[in-house]
């Protein structure tokens, strides 16, 4: 039995081989394969089927395209304000597919494709950014949190809910999406110092992105990593490329694994970038240059996996035309059945609080309908 150098936690040596190969103090980063979509680090290659793979590359194809396609309809008013998830498709994919669907995701705002393999579809993403709660109305068994837009308060629904399983004896696990930006909430202290405290089966997974809106990482802490911080909690820590599918399928495999045995929390920090805008309200050309976006693109998730399965003869030009066609079909199906759904009315904000509504909330809907008429005119 050994422990990790971040926490005081004993657990077999294989459990603890990755997060001590790759202490957040030893400068080290888990890149499995690289941008030419080689692979230089055999030895973490998750053990995962050709089929598995394809299938990632199709689910973050998928998403970059409805991402691609949600922003167009912002900008011709279908949708409102939205957070684009262009670049991050291989954290976003590769940490959810290292899950099974007993496992709870607890999400921020800027995961689209770690939602749509958890099971959320194209017609939930459009209602919620059309201003439906119905979009966080998912399938019954469908274990996925609605987005949380408070920074960081959503660590600790994800504690919260992991603690009742570990009270339960449930064998699930839960992970919960945050930025770097996020790092910096109160939340995040006190969530990893309770899922630390208590052992609970929690992965902590920041997207460190490079910003938090126009605020650049470097800005945001003074600690070389975020994957540091983990040492401070006693629990084990690792930064991964972000943008390398497989590197994020492994750490966020052996963080459930370690957590489903009972062995507590970690933090994983994805490093990667933001393509787009932090959301359609943004305009990133003020705050980063041109040749920084230049070099991310060299680096894009998408490219590079897309090379590693081209070179395993696993998808050619002819497949990615095919894929594309289907995708883009199948989003716009989505879309015009969104559109074709009646518009939610202010009195839905009311409605959900009180099986019964309250006097004052009565008086609040009437005031607030008045109110909106008047102003309609
Ligand atoms: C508690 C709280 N404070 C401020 C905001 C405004 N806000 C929205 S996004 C954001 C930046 C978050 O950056 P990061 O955590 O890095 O996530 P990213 O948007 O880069 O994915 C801020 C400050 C908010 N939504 N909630
Ligand atoms: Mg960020």
């Amino acid at each position: 039995m050994v422990t990790t150098r971040a926490s005081t936690k004993y657990m077999t040596e294989e459990q603890a081989m990755l997060f001590n190969a790759f202490d957040p103090l030893s400068g080290k980063r888990l890149q499995v394969m690289d941008e030419k979509g080689d692979i230089v680090d055999a030895k973490w290659m998750p053990d995962l089927p050709d089929s598995k793979v394809v299938e990632a590359y199709k689910v973050m194809l998928y998403a970059r395209i409805a991402d691609t396609k949600s922003v167009s309809y912002q900008r011709q008013g279908r949708l409102y304000t939205l957070p684009s998830n262009m670049g991050q498709e291989a954290a976003a994919v590769g940490s959810a597919m290292a899950l099974e669907k007993i496992d709870w995701m607890v999400p921020a705002y800027r995961e689209l494709g770690a939602w749509l393999v958890k099971g959320a579809t194209m017609l939930h993403y459009f209602l919620y950014f059309g201003g439906s709660e119905e979009g966080s109305r998912y399938p019954e068994g469908t274990r996925l949190l609605p987005v949380s837009v408070p920074i960081s308060s959503q660590l600790c629904h994800a504690a919260g809910i992991a603690h009742a399983a570990k009270y339960r004896g449930d064998r699930e696990v839960v992970i919960t999406y945050f930025g770097d930006g996020g790092s910096s909430q109160g939340d995040f202290h006190e969530a990893s110092n309770w899922a630390a405290v208590y052992e609970l089966p929690v992965i902590f997974f920041c997207n460190n992105n490079g910003y938090a809106i126009s605020l650049r990482r470097d800005k945001q802490t003074k600690s070389k990593t975020i994957a540091q911080k983990a040492i401070a909690y006693g629990m084990p820590g690792i930064q991964v490329d972000g943008n390398d599918f497989f590197a994020v399928y492994r750490a966020t495999h052996e963080a459930a694994k370690n957590a489903r045995d009972g062995n507590g929390p970690s933090l994983i920090e994805a490093v990667t970038y933001r393509r787009g805008s932090h959301t359609t309200s943004d305009d990133p050309t003020r705050y980063r240059s041109a040749d920084e976006e230049k070099a991310w693109e060299a680096k894009d998730p998408m490219i590079r996996l897309r090379k590693y399965l081209e070179k395993k003869k696993l998808w050619d030009e002819d497949r990615e035309k095919k894929h594309i066609e289907e995708a883009t079909s199948d989003i716009d199906r989505q879309f015009k059945q969104f559109e074709a759904t009646a518009a939610p009315t202010v009195e839905d904000i009311f409605k959900y609080q009180f099986d019964e509504m309250p006097d004052s909330l009565k008086k609040q809907m009437v005031e607030l309908r008045n109110f909106i008429n008047r102003k309609e005119g």
